[in-house]
């Protein structure tokens, strides 16, 4: 009898330690390590970009449609999200930052995209190029280039990873681009169309896809004997300025999911000459050492 008491007390005593230390896992002081909840190691944060940009938009949607209660979307702006990357990759530290494709960042590191099971982030999207209406009669020949020029994603990451990685100025990597790409270029140039007017406006918002293909544009135009003015603003400007015809045009419309939005506002005020890349994609980006595969299981 006296035995069978002491094997019980033992086995008492060992279920109560086993609730003891399950109940003390799981806390924030346990950051890095296994025990900690996917929110902690990721430091309850997605790290964003510009305010107005449609993958600001989508993941704030991605936050309430999946749970993701306490995780703070972090305003940055494109630079200081590869910042970001680039910090946590050398420290080895989890991080989810809001990615796009076509991208240099997945040429450079061990990159993936977070399943997206509720399809928040649309699916495979295309760039369409937009213009003011006038512009047709206006400058014919610059109309025609801009109806024409269309290029593949790996042809954008090229001249991104000239940018960004060999740390050309995005005019000398776009004249690289063309003078490597003469086939191609000359297909965009319409022969025999009337210049017109001699200066062409193209907004643009800093995003390292659209600082590449608008300074090809920009370089392909200058070509033809086109003035080219650039210039740099926030996503709604981008799109108010297509709208009110204060841009002749923009290479910059993530269509149909990422700018809807935007686009349904103006769609009646512009012509859209149709893509000029297929195959974007937006969503939740990490290293490949993160441990997690979906948007869902960055609720635990
Ligand atoms: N992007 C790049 C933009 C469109 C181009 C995906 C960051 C956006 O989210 O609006």
């Amino acid at each position: 009898m006296l035995r069978w008491s002491k094997v019980l007390a033992v086995i008492a005593a060992v279920v109560m330690l086993g609730a003891f230390v399950a109940g003390c896992g799981g806390g924030t002081e346990n950051a890095g390590d296994d025990q900690a909840s996917v929110r902690d190691k990721f430091g309850g944060r997605i790290v964003g970009i510009e305010p107005g940009a449609g993958i600001m938009k989508a993941t704030e949607k991605a936050i309430k449609e999946y749970g993701l209660e306490g995780y703070e979307l972090q305003d940055s702006s494109s630079a200081g999200m590869v910042a970001a990357l680039k910090k946590a990759i050398n420290d080895k530290e989890w991080i989810v930052v809001t990615g796009w494709t076509p991208h240099w960042k997945f040429a450079k590191w061990d990159l993936k995209y977070l399943e997206d099971p509720k399809g928040i982030y649309g699916g495979e999207e295309e760039i369409d190029t937009i213009v003011t209406p006038t512009l047709k009669d206006e400058a014919p020949a610059a109309y025609q280039m801009l109806d024409n020029f269309y290029w593949k994603p790996s042809d954008m990451e090229a001249v991104m990873l000239d940018i960004n990685v060999n740390e050309m100025d995005p005019d000398a990597a776009a004249e690289k681009f063309i003078k490597e790409h003469q086939d191609m270029v000359n297909e965009w140039i319409p022969e025999g169309v009337e210049k017109g007017k001699d200066k062409i406006v193209l907004g643009y918002v800093e995003w390292d896809s659209e600082i590449a293909s608008t300074h090809v544009v920009k370089h392909v135009l200058m070509k033809m004997g086109y003035d080219v003015e650039l210039q740099a603003v926030d996503a709604g400007v981008m799109w108010q300025g297509i709208g009110a015809g204060s841009f002749d045009a923009i290479v910059a419309a993530w269509l149909p999911t990422t700018h809807k939005d935007y686009y349904e506002k103006v769609k009646d005020k512009v012509e859209n000459l149709g893509p000029n890349l297929e195959g974007t994609r937006i969503g939740l980006v990490v290293p490949k050492y993160v441990t997690i595969d979906s948007i869902e299981d960055m609720a635990q």
